[in-house]
């Protein structure tokens, strides 16, 4: 092996963790370096891919609704603040804002969609937070109503577990009043199973990426034409899953480990949770919340929840 180049240690700690478990396992979180967001970005273009257009087309048309459940000299803090597309829409029709937090994981990310916004509503103070919104987030007391905003289907990637406490922490921010969330709805496996293993193959792409990424950041060997891009729908537990199935046996060197793979062996590398306004509502009451409101689209492909604290 040529020297070993470890640009990523968190990723390298974790990568032995998963690999070591059975079945083998990675988070959903590391697919988004620069060449995995840039591959998430064509998907939401995909034709396969509804989620992010039908979530879009609620947000425009449902504006007016849901700024009536965000009081007036509200602070909207957004989880994961992404593309500010939808962002967008919600602010254009909320001109009582105190101000408007974004909270992402990266810095630099953050800071370009400040300035971004900044220039857009000159008027509404922007105070970004770089946080990880999958723990705990402190937010001060400030004496002002707080509405939560999550759009996005993320919330789908956390296991069950997982988004009962992001609900719970949500719930108990300082001056808590209202929780918008964007939740992909349970439908017929074909159009499930299409948006996540599209004809063109930029799902496979944006998910052999991480075998990729793991090669330039921690000096792994992945021979990624030796594995194969799968999404399954798991009907008992509501969600697509993701892996990576190796096409042989093989093995891989990770730093100091070598992982052996079984032909027909797999990475599990995402859950994406499926749920029933029912489901859905019966998740946020775990956390305390309760439906307020729910809008979704024609066809009832996605949907945008409104949650109340009880
Ligand atoms: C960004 C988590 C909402 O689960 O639909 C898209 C990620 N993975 N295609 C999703 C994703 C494969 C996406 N989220």
């Amino acid at each position: 092996m040529d020297a070993l180049v470890i640009r990523n240690p968190e990723l390298l700690a974790d990568a032995l963790r998963g690999l070591s478990q059975t079945p083998k396992r990675m988070e959903p979180k590391w697919f988004y370096d620069a060449e995995g967001s840039a591959l998430f970005e064509r998907i939401t273009e995909l034709p396969e891919y509804y989620p992010t257009r039908t979530e879009t087309a609620i947000l425009s048309a449902g504006a007016h609704r849901l700024a009536s459940h965000v009081p007036e000299g509200a602070e909207l803090v957004e989880l994961g603040s992404g593309a500010s597309v939808k962002t967008r829409l919600l602010l254009d029709r909320l001109e009582g804002l105190s101000a408007y937090v974004p909270v992402d994981i990266s810095a630099s990310f953050l800071k370009e969609t400040a300035r971004r916004l900044a220039s857009s509503y000159p008027r509404l103070p922007i105070r970004p937070v770089a946080a990880d919104f999958t723990r705990p987030l402190r937010l001060d007391d400030e004496g002002h109503p707080r509405v939560g905003f999550f759009p996005g289907s993320t919330l789908g990637n956390l296991d069950p577990d997982g988004a009962r406490a992001l609900m719970r922490g949500v719930r108990d921010w300082p001056g808590i009043r209202g929780f918008i969330v964007g939740i992909d709805l349970i439908k017929d496996e074909e159009t499930l199973v299409r948006a996540y293993d599209d004809a063109a193959g930029v799902t496979a792409a944006f998910n052999l990426n991480l075998l990729h990424r793991m090669n330039r950041e921690i000096g792994a060997d992945f021979d990624p034409d030796r594995f194969a891009h799968r999404a399954i729908w798991n009907a008992d537990k509501a969600r697509i899953e993701m892996h990576l199935e190796s096409l042989a046996a093989q093995s891989v060197q990770i730093g100091p480990r070598t992982i052996r793979f079984a032909k027909g062996e797999t990475i599990h590398t995402e859950n994406s949770h499926k749920f029933s306004p029912e489901s859905f509502a019966l998740r946020a009451a775990e956390a305390g919340w309760r439906l307020a409101d729910f809008l979704t689209d024609e066809a009832q492909m996605f949907g945008v929840a409104v949650l109340a604290p009880v």
